[in-house]
């Protein structure tokens, strides 16, 4: 019998890689109270991501690229793949009955979904920011989708209230983002760890490519757009200064893609800190904490790093208002203490 090559016997023994939909039944256990319904919750936004992952890819081809010419409530100017991402989100998520209410940065409210069901079944809120970075959008550079989610805190038999929305970071339940780059991923964490998904376009499937992802103990990458430094508090100006000296014979590197998704993500992967302090122009900083600082933070706690506001932990922060903004440091743990330092003792 001719010998087996040890090569091709070792590739097809590989264990196929487990699909998004196998882990998420597998883990949802993990939730004492779960019915099953967060599992729901999950598969109908990894079906929503398919959409917009497919107009994404497709948008330099037909015209959904550019501006609706509309402005949201945060004074940006909604890009036609917003308001389509935002629309498949919704629209996923209210169509499966599986939420009681909806928030999103295009909408300038939340959005009660009563269910024809009796309203017990919808313990779920979510926020998201449905196309993260879309100004990239017409320069073909990544772009991301992030959702926060939470257990309503109001009587199932009432619609949802704003107190099920303005929740402290550290009470969500589940928190990720698609990343729609060179590949697409879906990323996300139930309080167990961080875990990557990588989509099979061939299949549609997503795939477990990226099992408990956690920082490097180390980073030397600094994320942060440097048109602002004169406006930047001065710890933050030093902080940029402390970056680019030589630290063990070379300085940080600079890497800005101008899409937090996808500068977090890589800075996850290769170990480093993204920034967006307080501006001239946005005095909070521009960062919204509900939906897009709080899951980022919650992912980075759970993959071994922090996330501050400079002065403490985002996810501690109390919701005034849906839309409130942030100054935002998130990272490896020892990179963003640098900061707080810096932020401290000037
Ligand atoms: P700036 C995109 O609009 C976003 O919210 C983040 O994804 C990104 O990191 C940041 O704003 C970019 O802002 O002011 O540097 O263009």
């Amino acid at each position: 019998m001719k010998p087996t090559n040890p090569r091709l016997a070792k590739k097809h023994t590989k264990a196929p890689k487990k699909t998004l939909g196998e882990f998420i039944i597998e883990n949802q256990n993990q939730f004492g109270y779960s019915t099953g319904e967060l599992s729901r919750l999950l598969n109908a936004i990894k079906l929503a991501s398919k959409a917009v992952n497919h107009e994404v890819n497709k948008a330099g081809l037909v015209d959904i690229i550019g501006s609706t010419n509309q402005i949201n409530h945060s004074n940006e100017e909604q890009q036609k793949l917003d308001v389509f991402a935002n629309q498949v989100f919704k629209r996923a998520l209210i169509n499966r009955q599986i939420v009681c209410g909806f928030a999103s940065e295009e909408e300038d409210d939340f959005v009660v979904i009563s269910s024809s069901k009796n309203n017990s079944q919808n313990n779920y809120v979510i926020l998201i920011d449905p196309l993260d970075g879309s100004s990239n959008i017409d320069t073909n550079a990544s772009v991301g989708t992030i959702f926060s989610i939470y257990r309503r805190v109001t009587s199932s038999d009432k619609p949802v209230s704003e107190s099920d929305f303005l929740q402290k970071g550290i009470n969500q339940v589940a928190a990720g983002y698609i990343l729609y780059g060179t590949s697409t991923m879906l990323v996300y964490t139930t309080g167990f760890g961080v875990n990557g998904f990588t989509l099979n376009p061939a299949l549609g499937t997503f795939y477990l490519s990226h099992p408990n992802m956690k920082y490097p103990s180390s980073g030397n990458i600094y994320s942060i757009n440097e048109g602002n430094y004169f406006h930047f508090p001065k710890g933050i100006k030093k902080y940029i200064k402390y970056c680019q000296e030589n630290k063990n014979g070379r300085p940080y590197t600079s890497r800005y893609i101008g899409s937090l998704v996808s500068d977090f993500h890589r800075n996850l992967i290769k170990g480093g800190v993204y920034l967006y302090p307080s501006t001239l122009k946005n005095p909070n900083g521009k960062l919204r904490l509900l939906y897009e600082c709080n899951p980022i933070a919650f992912l980075s706690e759970q993959a071994g790093g922090a996330a501050t506001n400079g002065k403490g932990r985002i996810l501690e922060i109390s919701t005034e208002e849906l839309h409130q903004r942030t100054p935002f440091y998130c990272g490896n743990k020892a990179m963003v203490k640098e900061i707080d330092n810096f932020l401290k003792l000037s």
